[in-house]
Formats: C-alpha cells, sequence, structure tokens
C-alpha cells in the first residue's frame, strides 16, 4: 500500500496547491486580457462601439474550460476526503475530552494526558467527544480538523510522518479562556514512545 497517497495532509496539500494554481493563473489571464482590451478599445483608438453577437467557439470554451477545471477540482476534494473518512485498520485509537478550556486524552492502555503523544510513521484515530459546548479539534502542522460535539463522537485520523512537536488548537470559539484551550502534538521515534506509554505515573497530565 502506498502510504503517501493516503497520508491525508499531503492530500490535503495537493488539493490547495491544484486550486490555488488555477486560482493564480485564472487572474493573471483574466487581468491581462481585461488591460489589453482596456488599452486596445479605449476611446482614441476606438471611438465607435461596435455590437457584437455570438461567437460560438468561445462560448464552448467559456463552457467547457471552467467545467473541467471545477470537476477536475471536485475530484480530487472528493478523493481526498474519502481518504481522510477512512482511518487504516492499524491505527492507533486515541480518546479525546474537550472541555471548557483544556484536551484531555486517553490511549487504549488507560493512560491520560493533556498532550497528545504519537508514535512516528502509525496512524492515529482520534474519536472525539466534548463534555459541555462545542470545540474544534485543529491540528495544522497535520492539515485535520474536526469538531468536538457534546452527546456524540466524531473523528479524525492523521500519519505522524516527523518526529516533533506541533500546536493542537480548539478552532471553534468556546467562551472566554477560548485562546488558551490550546496543547500539544508530540510525535515521537517508535522506542521513545514506548518508553513514554508504559510509564505508570501520569506524566503530562496538566
Ligand atoms: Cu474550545
Amino acid at each position: 500500500m502506498n502510504t503517501e497517497f493516503l497520508n491525508p495532509s499531503v492530500n490535503v496539500r495537493g488539493v490547495f496547491l491544484f486550486i490555488a494554481g488555477v486560482s493564480v493563473v485564472m487572474l493573471v489571464l483574466v487581468t491581462s486580457i481585461m488591460v489589453f482590451f482596456l488599452i486596445k478599445y479605449d476611446r482614441k483608438r476606438n471611438p465607435t462601439a461596435s455590437d457584437i453577437e455570438g461567437n460560438l467557439p468561445l462560448e464552448i470554451s467559456w463552457v467547457v474550460i471552467p467545467t473541467v477545471l471545477v470537476v477536475a477540482m471536485f475530484y480530487y476534494g472528493w478523493t481526498g476526503f474519502s481518504v481522510m473518512r477512512e482511518p487504516p485498520a492499524d491505527a492507533m485509537n486515541v480518546k479525546v475530552s474537550a472541555r471548557m478550556w483544556s484536551w484531555s486524552f486517553t490511549y487504549e492502555n488507560g493512560k491520560k494526558s493533556g498532550e497528545l503523544t504519537v508514535p512516528l510513521n502509525r496512524p492515529v484515530k482520534l474519536i472525539i467527544t466534548s463534555e459541555d459546548v462545542i470545540h474544534s479539534l485543529f491540528i495544522p502542522a497535520f492539515r485535520v480538523k474536526e469538531d468536538a460535539v457534546p452527546g456524540m463522537e466524531t473523528y479524525l485520523w492523521f500519519l505522524p510522518d516527523r518526529t516533533g512537536s506541533y500546536d493542537l488548537f480548539c478552532s471553534e470559539y468556546c467562551g472566554a479562556g477560548h485562546h488558551a484551550m490550546v496543547s500539544k502534538v508530540i510525535v515521537m521515534s517508535r522506542e521513545d514512545f514506548s518508553r513514554w506509554y508504559e510509564k505508570k505515573e501520569k506524566d503530562g497530565a496538566n
């Protein structure tokens, strides 16, 4: 299996670059044509306005080209989204509970932490809920975000493909302490992670 293709953050980056690229090309194209016409048809060079009726090749092209572009955007968006909605079977499950104004992560062995510590290159599935109001879990470095809703479970998954410490935010305004509802994703090598995971005392539970 090609994990590179299955990595949601790689897909999100690809779709983003595709849409941004198309938009930049369109902006440059439309602006240049507009400036060209402004000069070509100004009053001095073209004193009498003419009425143009119909141009079949032009009409076909401005229907076909945008349709192809929009369908391509939809296709890339949809395939990327499907990957995000299908966590791999070997993913590590972590339960996430959001409350005003902190995050709590519970692992399969019962370990709890205020930060999300994960091993390198193993998919992580977060099963998310909230104890009070609607929050939203956002990890910009891995291009994932999902609402935390009281009374229901939502989920997301990502592939931590590099070690380090990354921001984790609440991205749904949830009251006076919203700005402080931040935590970290700490990606460790597999050895360091096992050591951390097996440690009994509740280190990191802030
Ligand atoms: Cu919040």
